[in-house]
């Protein structure tokens, strides 16, 4: 490989729902991952606070990486890795996967040539690597070419864009093995009631009022309160062997949850931290879990949720609310979850790593 400081990576910086990546193809980047994320270290311009020297947004939402490659699975199209590329610390993480980005892989699998576009509508099968599981996008194509323009609004997100549907199977326990790790729908951990729930993402559900929060507060306001999130962290830590995810010290999973009632007639209301900032609105699969964790009588959300006679769930959040389908078969097991996403081609071109990062 030639050297990609001096000579660039090719690259589409892309929207994908509420978040930003950079999205490679495999073939354009070192197969040793140890070199793969020291390079990528260098593209987003991290560890730095401001990540000055790269493309990264200083903000984990804009941090985000996406690796595509032909699919290794018959039943899938392309295979989609998620890099999560910390800000202020020199760690690139594959211990979860993204729903937002995920918004972003199929119309990036039609550009980059690994998917050939039909007429009107594209479906797009992709293989989650760091889950296991293969969602179903729906890019729009019009005369045989992605189109990001179109009538479809999500909240977190200004204007209007192309509908990109998203529908997945088999989520429950993506990182933890089961649903509920614990086999409980209710824990108390550090003395706080929580749920410990992966539908998708592992997530921990904590009540905001035993934080002596309304659950009304923004973003700004919840990661400006340091003691707030030493007791989140202290929990995090805690609950990661309890959720079969080891220590999590160095891993942005489990997702740390705060629940309140409804407040704009949606289902729950939600602040979400991913796990040290707080969400601008909150994660596609960390919704899920959220949505189905209110399905579940005994658990922290069921308590102060809406649920609703239908299959929509409106996980509302500090810039808006999520609508995700849980849809179930007549036993009560889960048959299959969606969610509606919009995408966008931001930049198209090469990307210049900062060398620094190659002996990391
Ligand atoms: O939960 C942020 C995001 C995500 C992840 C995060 C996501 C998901 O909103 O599926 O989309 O939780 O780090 O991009």
């Amino acid at each position: 490989m030639s050297d990609p400081c001096s000579n660039g990576i090719p690259c589409l910086w892309m929207r994908g729902g509420t978040s930003k990546a950079a999205v490679f193809l495999a073939s354009d980047l070192p197969a040793d991952p140890k070199e793969r994320d020291a390079l990528l270290l260098g593209v987003m311009g991290s560890p730095d606070a401001r990540q000055i020297d790269g493309i990264g947004g200083a903000d984990p939402l804009a941090s985000k990486v996406a690796i595509l490659s032909p699919s290794t699975r018959p039943d899938a199209d392309i295979d989609y890795l998620f890099l999560q590329v910390f800000v202020d610390q020199p760690v690139v993480t594959d211990a979860q996967g993204c729903g937002n980005i995920l918004a972003a892989t199929g119309p990036a699998a039609i550009e980059r040539g690994l998917v050939k576009a039909q007429d009107a509508v594209t479906p797009v099968r992709i293989h989650m690597l760091n889950t296991g599981e293969v969602s179903l996008a729906q890019v729009s194509t019009p005369g045989g070419k992605v189109t990001y323009e179109g009538d479809a609004a999500i909240d977190g997100v200004p204007g209007h864009h192309a509908p990109i549907p998203l529908f997945f199977q088999n989520t429950e326990g993506s990182m933890c093995g089961a649903l509920l790790p614990t086999g409980n729908a209710r824990d108390v951990v550090e003395g706080f009631d929580c749920t410990l729930i992966d539908n998708g993402m592992p997530i921990v559900i904590l009540r905001a009022a035993d934080f002596k929060l309304t659950g009304k507060e923004d973003r700004e306001a919840l990661d400006a309160d340091t003691e707030l999130k030493a007791k989140l962290e202290k929990i995090r830590l805690a609950v990661g062997p309890l959720m079969n995810l080891g220590d999590v010290k160095e891993k942005s999973v489990p997702k740390m949850t705060l629940v309140s009632p409804p407040q704009n007639g949606g289902t729950i209301s939600t602040r979400s931290f991913i796990p040290h900032r707080c969400h601008a609105s909150i994660g596609v699969f960390a919704a899920v879990s959220v949505a189905t964790a209110c399905t579940l009588p005994e658990s922290v959300a069921a308590e102060v949720a809406n649920v609703p006679e239908d299959e929509r769930f409106l996980v509302e959040h500090p810039t808006g609310a999520a609508e995700v389908l849980v849809r179930r078969d007549n036993h009560g097991a889960i048959e299959g979850i969606g969610t509606l996403r919009t995408a966008r081609k931001l930049m198209e071109g090469r990307v210049f790593p900062a060398p620094l990062h190659k002996s990391n």
